[in-house]
């Protein structure tokens, strides 16, 4: 097993969810932290509750020049990043896209697609020289698999798919890692911010069945980011047993 003892990491989105429970696992492992989101209080109760030096840093991974400012000036203890964990986003709606909302539709653009391609571009070249580093994309399967009112959401993880294949076709030869973790459905507050609050209806999605927990994915994580160092994991799918897949839609008159 790859030991990440000294090693450092950036998990975007580290104030709920699926992230929080990364930086726990990577915590765990002894891994320091730079913990990446916009609610500060959540990143400060998460930061003062690990057993390792943790690093708060309240940004929003929309706005290119916070970005590259915030991470040009990490503390020296944290500037280093090893292992970037991209898991900051977000769906809005499940709208037709001809009903569809333009600035959700940017909204999710800015965040899933640009917001993980300025953390990037800014932490990439710093892994290539030191020849060490993970990159650990949080896609989805609506990459892949298409559903009414997923439009722009699926498009944006395939767009971070094709992303995380062509950074592992570019980093070849060096002992940097990307990998694409794909979760079906995981309950966290991903629903709520889906369905703008209404708790009722986000939890509805999950009634009867049990879906995937942050826990399980970031056991995932875990895993991609332990394998040995010549080991790399392009893509992990993974869904509840209690999902499956939909017929073709046919219509008929
Ligand atoms: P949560 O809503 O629980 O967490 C989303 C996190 O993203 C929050 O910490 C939020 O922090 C952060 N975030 C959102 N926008 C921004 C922004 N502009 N800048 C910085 N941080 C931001 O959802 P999940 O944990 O479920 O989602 C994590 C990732 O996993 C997402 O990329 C999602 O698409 C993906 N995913 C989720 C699945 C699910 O079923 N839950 C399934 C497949 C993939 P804050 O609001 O404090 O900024
Ligand atoms: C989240 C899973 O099925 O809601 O990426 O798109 S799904």
């Amino acid at each position: 097993m790859h030991t990440l003892h000294g090693w450092t990491a950036l998990v975007t989105g580290a104030s709920s969810g699926i992230g929080e429970a990364c930086a726990l696992a990577l915590s765990q492992a002894g891994v320091r932290l730079v913990l990446v989101g916009r609610r500060e209080d959540r990143l400060r109760a998460l930061a003062s509750k690990l057993a390792v030096p943790a690093h708060p840093l309240v940004l929003d991974v929309r706005s290119r020049p916070d970005v590259e400012a915030a991470l040009a000036a990490l503390p020296a203890e944290f500037a280093s990043v090893d292992i970037l964990v991209n898991n900051a986003g977000l769906a809005l709606g499940t709208d037709a896209a001809h009903q569809a909302s333009l600035d959700d539709w940017e909204t999710m653009i800015d965040t899933n697609c640009k917001g993980l391609v300025y953390l990037t571009h800014a932490l990439l070249p710093g892994m290539v020289r030191r020849n060490r580093g993970h990159i650990v994309n949080l896609g989805s399967v609506a990459a892949t698999y298409p559903y009414p009112g997923g439009n722009i959401y699926g498009a944006t993880k395939a767009f971070l798919h094709q992303f995380s294949q062509n950074l592992k076709a570019d980093l070849v030869g060096t002992r940097v890692r990307v990998t694409d973790v794909q979760p079906g459905m995981v309950e966290t507050e991903f629903s709520q911010v889906r369905f703008r609050g209404d708790t009722q209806r986000a939890s509805k999605l999950y009634e009867g069945m049990e879906p995937l927990t942050a826990a399980d994915i970031a056991d995932v994580v875990q895993w991609c980011v332990t394998r040995p160092a010549h080991v790399n994991i392009n893509v992990v799918e993974v869904m509840p047993a209690d999902q499956g897949f939909g017929p073709f839609a046919v219509k008929r008159r």
